[in-house]
């Protein structure tokens, strides 16, 4: 049993995203901290940390042009030669003045080319990285009633859509993300994991849908999408972070660890556990230091996962043929209760780390090499 769930603990793979490493902050400030990044390859370097410590976060989202390079090949050797290797390619249709009336679904047909150039650009990239992951969030909606044509922005969309399909080569896929509102506030193109699921429906096995933990409104039972997705074969992935608002990208399983669980147990039972489903973190860390809090993060999502393993399914299974409601829930809490942080130490230990990350890291002396050493420049943000 243990053993069991050892090795799929072993086997997780948690992604982080190079733009949590560089500075961020809300629309009224952002923060800069010491020893912050201030390109592609110091991203890297602290990315490769939080898998020297973890053990499982062995790939890297880059965000496009955040992180532009002259050459990708020679980015991917560097991030091979620290330990990790590059993960999904995030496309950014959305910090271009041309896009204020949105990129792929803009009524103006310039726009839109411009905006399928980056995304096939994007497509490049994979090819050159080896990434076999492309991920799409558009920000394009309307604010107003009467704006623009809700059906047309679909037609469009689909549009777009279809020409990334087509230009993605073998063994790549594209995820599709939805996000309830923001920067749009009346209506969202891609608002939901139903518009999005039908879009991937259409265009075949190769787009899936990514859902980002906090691009829901308040009360949705996010663990019932991912069951569903995932029994339609259609869940890509995760952008994890936790919210108590809206979108706030804290860190996942600051806000609320249950959901968090409640979400991996629909991941174990649905056997998403596997290479088909990208784990990845989506998050900013405006206030906490940068590392720190991508190994938190790291750290959180494996311990939900590892109470997700616990679940006694022969038992909930019994306890759910009966009828037996509370024996049924008391199955689930049981598993959500233990304290999983021993069996992660032990396991860190087994494989020849540290049993305490976050101490490891900080004994390290890492951010006193990068605060001395990163010093000039511009530092990483959302700005590319
Ligand atoms: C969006 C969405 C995307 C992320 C950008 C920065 O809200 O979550 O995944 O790339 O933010
Ligand atoms: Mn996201």
């Amino acid at each position: 049993m243990t053993t069991d769930i050892k090795a799929a603990l072993r086997a997780l793979h948690i992604e982080t995203p190079s733009w949590a490493y560089g500075n961020s902050g809300t629309r009224f400030k952002v923060f800069a901290q010491r020893g912050v990044p201030r390109d592609p390859y110091e991203k890297l370097a602290d990315a490769a940390q939080v898998h020297a410590h973890t053990g499982v976060a062995p790939t890297v989202a880059l965000h496009i042009p955040w992180d532009k390079v002259a050459d990708y090949a020679h980015l991917a050797a560097h991030a091979r030669e620290l330990g990790v290797g590059i993960g999904a390619i995030n496309s950014n249709v959305f910090q271009d003045d041309a896009y204020m009336l949105g990129s792929v679904t803009n009524p103006d047909p310039a726009v839109r080319r411009k905006a399928l150039a980056h995304l096939l650009e994007c497509v490049d990239i994979m090819d050159a990285t080896g990434s076999d992951t492309l991920k799409l969030w558009f920000s394009d909606g309307t604010n107003y009633p009467g704006q623009d044509d809700i059906r047309a922005r679909q037609d469009r969309l689909a549009e777009a859509l279809s020409a990334v399909y087509a230009r993605l080569g073998e063994g790549r896929r594209f995820l599709l993300e939805y996000k309830l509102f923001e920067p749009a506030f009346y209506t969202t193109d891609v608002p939901d994991w139903g518009t999005a699921y039908a879009h991937c429906l259409r265009l075949g096995p190769k787009a899936q849908v990514v859902v980002d933990t906090g691009h829901h409104a308040p009360g949705v039972n996010i663990e019932f999408i991912v069951a569903f997705l995932l029994r339609e074969g259609k869940l890509g992935g995760f952008d994890f972070n936790s919210r108590f608002y809206a979108d706030d990208d804290l860190m996942v399983g600051a806000a609320d660890p249950f959901q968090l669980f409640r979400i991996m147990y629909e991941v174990v039972r649905g056997g998403g556990l596997t290479a088909g489903v990208a784990f990845m973190l989506d998050q900013c860390h405006n206030i906490e230091p940068k590392i720190p809090g991508q190994i938190r993060s790291v750290m959180n999502v494996q311990e939900a996962t590892a109470k997700a393993l616990l679940v006694d399914r022969d038992a909930l299974a019994a306890a759910q043929a009966g009828g037996d409601v509370l024996g049924a829930n008391a199955v689930l809490m049981d598993a959500y209760n233990t304290d999983v942080r021993p069996l992660l130490a032990e396991l860190r230990e087994e494989t020849g780390l540290a049993p305490d990350p976050m101490a490891a890291y900080a004994k390290s002396g890492y951010f006193e090499k990068i605060a001395a050493e990163r010093v000039g420049g511009t530092q990483a943000g959302w700005g590319a």
